[in-house]
């Protein structure tokens, strides 16, 4: 393990010890405890997926306790957790990962992935073994499934009529929350925009208080978070089709027989497949949700967008951190 992460999982232990005396450990039966902690709502279809695909699947040796709402680990506090054994699950981001192994910021990076299948394909593929590997070797968490989160977009305060968003010069100025990590700052500036760092948890606050003037997420999660109610518009700019991880404990994952194990691993795909299939149909049909809802809905210049973006990137000190020949081998699997 290398000393920047044993660092941080050390001043992470302390916080972990405290969390693990308020939830405790107890489990009422022999089953091993399977707790994760999510940062959406328990309506997310992530979270949907896990309950109904995931946990019936292990429950002959294994007791599912899904925590939502960031109310168990604070949101990018859940892989330390994991690694210290105070947590089994979470749903986790490349962004997180990436603030232990720089080169995962390739998968936060705008405009690389395409669409859920191209995600898919990147996941199996060996080009993303030594990434899984990486963080099993040195975090002790295993990416077990990717989760399809969706097609992030600009969803602003302002009505179309003040701010007419076409291009990243168009953003100049806008307080934009993005998630806290440099990933997901970056992600902000390279649209053009002025990121503020925040958790998920206050966004909707800071939204109707006019704290921030937008935030950006997939449609379903302008939707399942209810910032519809205090936004006017967005504009799909589909800057980062995004994906989340299931990540499970080693340590708890070696502890399984291997029926076991072959059990947790199929049920993570299972949730993970009818997750994606769900979040696809509800990025299509939530568009006419919200302009019900009196939100203007269109599509910038996207093609300037994508340049802008994709410049910023391959400049930027995020990219030579990506091991060569990843990024050819993730086009080489798009479409
Ligand atoms: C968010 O904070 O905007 C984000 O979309 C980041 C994702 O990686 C993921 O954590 C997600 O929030 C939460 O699961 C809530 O949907």
């Amino acid at each position: 393990m290398n000393q920047m992460i044993r660092r941080r999982l050390l001043s992470a232990s302390a916080v972990a010890l405290l969390s693990a005396t308020l939830v405790g450990h107890a489990t009422a039966q022999d089953k091993v405890q399977l707790r994760l902690s999510a940062v959406s709502s328990e309506t997310d279809q992530r979270a949907v997926a896990l309950a109904e695909k995931f946990g019936p699947a292990v429950a002959d040796f294994a007791s599912y306790e899904p925590h939502y709402n960031a109310t168990l680990f604070a949101q990018g506090a859940e892989l330390e957790a994991i690694a210290t054994g105070d947590l089994e699950m979470s749903i986790t981001s490349a962004q997180e990962l990436a603030t232990f192994f720089p080169e995962f910021s390739i998968f936060t990076a705008g405009y690389v992935l395409q669409d859920a299948d191209h995600q898919v394909r990147v996941f199996n593929d060996e080009v993303f073994d030594a990434f899984k590997q990486k963080a099993e070797d040195e975090l002790g968490v295993m990416l077990l499934a990717p989760m399809y989160l969706g097609r992030r977009q600009v969803n602003l305060r302002q009505c179309k009529d003040e701010l007419d968003v076409k291009t990243p010069a168009d953003l100049a100025g806008v307080n934009l929350r993005m998630p806290g990590t440099d990933a997901w700052q970056f992600l902000g500036r390279a649209l053009g925009a002025n990121p503020t760092p925040m958790a998920f948890t206050e966004v909707y606050t800071a939204l109707s208080s006019g704290a921030v003037d937008g935030q950006d997420n997939p449609l379903p999660t302008v939707v399942d978070a209810k910032f519809y109610e205090v936004t006017c518009q967005i504009a799909l700019t589909s800057h980062l089709v995004d994906w989340n991880f299931i990540a499970f404990s080693k340590a708890v994952f070696e502890e399984l027989t291997e029926d076991q194990q072959q059990a947790v691993r199929d049920a993570a795909w299972a949730a993970a497949d009818f997750g994606r299939e769900n979040q696809l149909k509800k990025e299509e049909e939530l568009v006419s949700f919200l302009e019900e809802n009196g939100l203007t809905v269109y599509e910038p210049d996207v093609a300037a967008f994508r340049t802008h973006v994709q410049e910023e990137y391959l400049k930027s000190e995020f990219a030579q951190t990506w091991p060569d020949g990843v990024l050819d081998k993730v086009n080489a699997l798009g479409n």
